[in-house]
């Protein structure tokens, strides 16, 4: 297990590389360029800017989280060629700075979607919270109002994405889950070549929450949808990040079940709990099984069986102290959940090794 932490960059983040050296065995940071929006190409001297700075802390840029996709892509436009063209210059530049891993997304319009990214808990913090009736019932110009315009944005709901949403919306209108099933193939055919060229994974991110929302398909939600996707190339380019907390928020998806059988196609991890209510609504919990719905000692375990060697991430934090953060980007809530996990790893290894 090689851990890492999403960076969002000097301008754009509270937390500071500095304080990321200070968590123990954090060897690399999750990075991408912020301010390019999807299907631009990320230029070579934007990209060596960043290696700069890693350089200058002693950490690896292996993981990038995410390049984007265009929407025209996801929608299978005649123009999605000459986006896809800029995919791969992108995967060839990042390639030159060391990275490889890839992570990306193919939900249509809409990241990863919540309803509150200060939802106050029992104990005074706050955590980001999924209020499925509301998501039902809501315009999603609505919510966009509601959970933009904070001094920090949640990634994938930059206002320059959301400029055209009621274009995309419109685009969208009946588009069957097979109409995007072969979109996505298509890309993949496209871009994995090159992948491969590069030694690069490419590795999906699953859909958040892991069913439709506002009528938009979505289709990476389940193992079996997981076992699909991986069954459109064998190429060794072609893989899953498997995210705990976005496909666990159906407790259908039985996570630990899920990377045992995949975990040769899981370059990268992220890890965090959710706590499921029985009418639908999810919010994030800290890491501890204890604290959620998803058994995270058995996600470690699952892992530390199969002698994972990919890289992993604390997932969303909570906010507590009184941190002022990106929503689900704090330091302190992440460094926790990084401990967590490195203890949960620690023991397993005493007991793989007859320790107690
Ligand atoms: C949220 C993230 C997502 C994720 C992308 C992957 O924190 O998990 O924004 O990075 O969906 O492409």
């Amino acid at each position: 297990m090689r851990m890492t932490f999403r960076w969002y960059g000097e301008d754009n983040d509270s937390v500071t590389l500095e304080q990321i050296k200070q968590i123990p065995g954090v060897e690399g940071l999750v990075w991408a360029l912020h301010d390019r929006v999807a299907g631009e190409v990320w230029p070579l001297e934007d990209v060596l800017a960043v290696k700069e700075k890693a350089d200058a802390h002693g950490f690896h840029l292996d993981v990038v989280e995410s390049i984007n996709v265009h929407e025209d892509i996801k929608l299978g436009l005649p123009s999605r060629d000459a986006y896809i063209e800029n995919y791969k210059e992108s995967i060839r530049n990042v390639a030159k700075v060391g990275a490889k891993v890839i992570c990306y997304n193919f939900m249509p319009v809409f990241d990863w979607t919540r309803t509150d990214l200060f939802k106050e808990m029992e104990d005074g913090s706050t955590a980001l919270f999924y209020e499925k009736s509301k998501v039902d019932s809501m315009d999603p110009q609505e919510l966009i109002k509601q959970t933009t315009g904070s001094a920090f944005t949640m990634p994938g709901w930059e206002p320059e994405r959301l400029k055209d949403i009621e274009r995309s919306l419109e685009a969208y209108k009946g588009m069957s889950e097979e109409e995007l099933w072969n979109n996505l193939q298509y890309f993949l055919e496209q871009v994995l070549p090159v992948a491969e060229q590069h030694d690069m994974k490419l590795a999906i991110h699953p859909d958040d929450p892991p069913w439709s929302v506002f009528g938009l398909p979505r289709i990476i939600t389940s193992e079996a949808n997981v076992e699909r996707l991986l069954s459109l190339s064998d190429s060794p380019s072609h893989n899953i990040t498997l995210c705990s907390g976005s496909l666990g928020a159906n407790p259908e998806n039985d996570i630990p079940r899920i990377i045992r059988r995949f975990h040769d196609r899981i370059p990268f991890a992220h890890i965090r709990n959710v706590k499921i209510y029985e009418n639908g609504d999810f919010i994030e919990t800290s890491h501890r099984s204890k604290d959620g719905s998803i058994d995270i000692a058995d996600v470690v375990r699952a892992y530390h069986e199969n002698g994972f060697t990919g890289y992993v991430r604390p997932d969303h934090g909570r906010h507590i102290w009184n941190e002022d953060c990106r929503p689900g980007y704090g330091l302190y809530d992440r460094a926790l959940g990084i401990m967590h996990l490195w203890g949960l790893w620690d023991a397993y290894d005493r007991v793989e090794k007859g320790g107690c």
